[in-house]
């Protein structure tokens, strides 16, 4: 862990977030798994590395009986893919995930993009179900996968919702891995919410639409529904400063629209909160590059050769290198050609995530030697 540089209004903020917000219902229960999750790997393997991954949006809900909410993009791709890969590096993860958003392993198969009736065939009139013949081989190596993260107590589910549900779920785990010391990573992919409804102020009922019923979130007396949120606490600085184990290493995103912005907002992250590193990623080239930015200065590039690209809805690969500020000698991947096996990013990363953790375990090591 870096020095004490608290910033005391920051960390008060947070404080008093979870002093005047109710906690989930399910928090005690979450953190007795967690708990037996954390013994389980410390006790049964004491050199296995655990990772704490957050994934999917959070919501703001307008109402205490909550029938409306604000909610953002992210489906949990990022989260639900990246665990798959901690997993093949031989992390205990411990998967802190949006309710319904996107699962590890079950990823490959769900929702309306990869819903998983396509991948299934009627086998004859009286016969059973059958994975169609071309799917086989993927699903096997899913399965695979899936049951040797489940047979060796590898992957603990734990969901939330609301951006409140959030930050109690992510002070307890944290408090409860600090048996893990270095050995812990936080990879806190979720797409947490800037701002939201204090309790005090939330509606207990359904906001009315009608003229009349105008009440403590909508003001006014148009039929406009003003909303009026608070900033959620840079709870990041809470994380690094006091809940996360001592010596443990923490990395967070950095969501950006716009290229130009990129680079500086996740170096301010890091100056803000003096943690270890910030993934930056741009909405529209997510699944094809991100960037690390260390506190060293450091701003290197992870890209998906071109030629392995998969194709994405929302994706537009000509803002490809347009947030790249220091250009970095590296092969330029400019031919064409066909797109063969698509790859996830994701598998870029861990790999050289893991590979940054066990260097920050050696020199944290070092230090208290
Ligand atoms: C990310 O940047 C994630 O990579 C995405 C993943 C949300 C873009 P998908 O779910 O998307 O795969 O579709 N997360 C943003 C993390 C974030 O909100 N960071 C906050 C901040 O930068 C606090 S740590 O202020």
């Amino acid at each position: 862990m870096p020095p004490s540089t608290t910033n005391g209004t920051a960390a008060d903020a947070a404080e008093e977030y979870f002093q005047t917000n109710p906690p989930p219902k399910a928090l005690a229960s979450h953190q007795a798994l967690a708990r037996e999750f954390v013994q389980y790997h410390h006790e049964t393997s004491p050199g296995r590395r655990m990772v704490l991954v957050t994934s999917g949006g959070t919501t703001v809900p307008l109402e205490n009986q909550t029938v409306r909410f604000i909610d953002n993009f992210s489906a949990g791709t990022r989260g639900a893919t990246s665990a798959e890969y901690f997993l093949k590096n031989g992390y205990a993860v411990i998967f802190l995930h949006r309710q319904f958003s996107l699962l590890p392993y079950s990823r490959h198969y769900s929702h309306s993009t990869n819903c998983f009736l396509d991948f299934m065939d009627e086998d004859g009139p009286e016969g059973g179900v059958v994975v169609r013949k071309e799917y086989q081989e993927k699903m096997r190596r899913v399965l695979e996968e899936y049951h040797y993260a489940k047979q060796n107590r590898l992957l603990l589910l734990l969901p939330f919702t609301t951006v409140t549900e959030y930050l109690f779920e992510l002070r307890g785990l944290a408090e409860i891995m600090r048996p893990i010391g270095s050995g812990a990573l936080f990879y806190l992919a979720a797409a947490v919410s800037d701002f939201f409804i204090p309790r005090e102020r939330m509606e207990e009922h359904k906001i009315q639409s009608r003229e009349d019923n105008t009440g403590g979130v909508g003001s006014g007396n148009s039929r406009q529904l003003v909303i009026n949120l608070d900033p959620v606490p840079k709870f990041l600085n809470n994380l690094v400063q006091s809940w996360a184990p001592t010596g443990s290493m923490v990395v967070s995103f950095k969501l950006e629209t716009d290229p130009n912005l990129l680079v500086a907002k996740a170096e301010q992250a890091l100056q803000r909160y003096q943690h270890d590193l910030v993934i930056g990623n741009l909405l529209t080239t997510r699944k094809w590059e991100v960037v690390f930015v260390t506190r060293d200065g450091g701003e290197h590039w992870i890209r998906v050769p071109k030629t392995r690209r998969s194709k994405s809805f929302s994706g537009i690969e000509a803002d490809i290198g347009t947030a790249e500020r220091k250009h970095e000698e590296h092969h330029v991947d400019l031919e064409g050609g066909k797109v063969t096996e698509g790859m996830e990013i994701e598998s870029l990363i861990i790999p050289e995530l893991a590979y940054l953790h066990g260097e920050t375990m050696k020199q944290r090591a070092e230090q208290s030697a």
